[in-house]
């Protein structure tokens, strides 16, 4: 760590404000180019301490950067781990109010429930799929604090991954006789194929997604608890939504995942 335990309450006090304000703010690495993994999420933490303090709840964990598509369309190299709110949550088939949102897109995802804890290090998609309960559809809306979505890896992780609001829809599976690798996405925008991918557009496979964190989890001393909601990132590139935008995602097997944007 390189941070002053002060720094660090101040940056995530000044990026919780640009959430709570719609206010964008440049990336925080610009004026503090010295904080390393450990700040970043130091930061992550302290934003989820200030709203659990205010008496938020968490509603799950969230992978992001996951699929070579979002990797390309951020310009990173890794996959980061945030946190989902309980104000977060909204309504298959509901509407999202864009006026408490700076710029939000969609991607569409596929969501875990656990029903047994995994700890890291050395998960692997064997020891996930063991430990699920079923499989969800979901669609992210990732909203950045950063102007123009801009960040590097360091920044996104202390602004919560651009976590913003999901909606998961009412399909739930067992991942027995699912197969994930090869489940098919398609995106639609007011009534136009806009993006589609398989499963195995998320590192292969969307249980490795699960892995992953258990295993970034584990290495600071962390584990998933039996219950966790885990949204696994979005499996093609994030899409842009405005006010009276209507958004559905078809999943093979899944069901269907929809909302508009007022
Ligand atoms: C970071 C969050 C990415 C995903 O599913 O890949 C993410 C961002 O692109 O703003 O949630
Ligand atoms: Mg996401």
């Amino acid at each position: 760590m390189n941070l002053t335990q002060d720094t660090i309450e101040q940056l995530a006090e000044h990026l919780e404000n640009a959430e709570l304000r719609r206010e964008p703010v440049r990336k925080i690495t610009d004026t503090h180019p010295e904080m390393d993994w450990d700040d970043a999420y130091a930061i992550q933490d302290a934003i989820r301490a200030r709203k659990q303090a205010r008496g938020t709840r968490i509603a799950g964990l969230k992978m992001g950067l996951t699929s070579f598509a979002k990797m390309r369309q951020m310009g990173v190299t890794d996959p980061v781990y945030g946190f989902l709110t309980d104000y977060g949550a909204c309504m298959d088939g509901g509407a999202i109010d864009t006026a408490a949102l700076i710029h939000p897109k969609v991607e569409a995802e596929i969501a875990f429930v656990l029903k047994h804890p995994l700890k890291g290090p050395g998960c692997h998609i064997g020891d996930v799929l063991a430990a699920t309960d079923f499989v969800l559809p979901a669609v992210e809306v990732i909203d950045s604090r950063y102007e123009n979505f801009r960040f590097d890896l360091k920044s996104v992780i202390a602004d919560n991954t651009s976590s913003a609001r999901f909606v998961v829809g009412g399909t739930h599976r067992g991942a027995e006789g699912l197969d994930l690798k090869n489940l098919g996405v398609v995106l639609e925008k007011n009534g136009e194929v806009v993006a589609t991918a398989a499963g195995a557009a998320v590192l292969g496979h969307p249980a490795s997604s699960v892995a992953m964190l258990a295993n970034m989890l584990g290495a600071r001393g962390r584990e998933l608890p039996a219950g966790t909601f885990i949204m696994t990132g979005g499996v093609t590139e994030a899409i842009a939504v405005a006010a009276g935008d209507s958004v559905t995602v078809r999943y093979q097997h899944l069901g269907t995942v929809s909302m508009r944007f007022v």
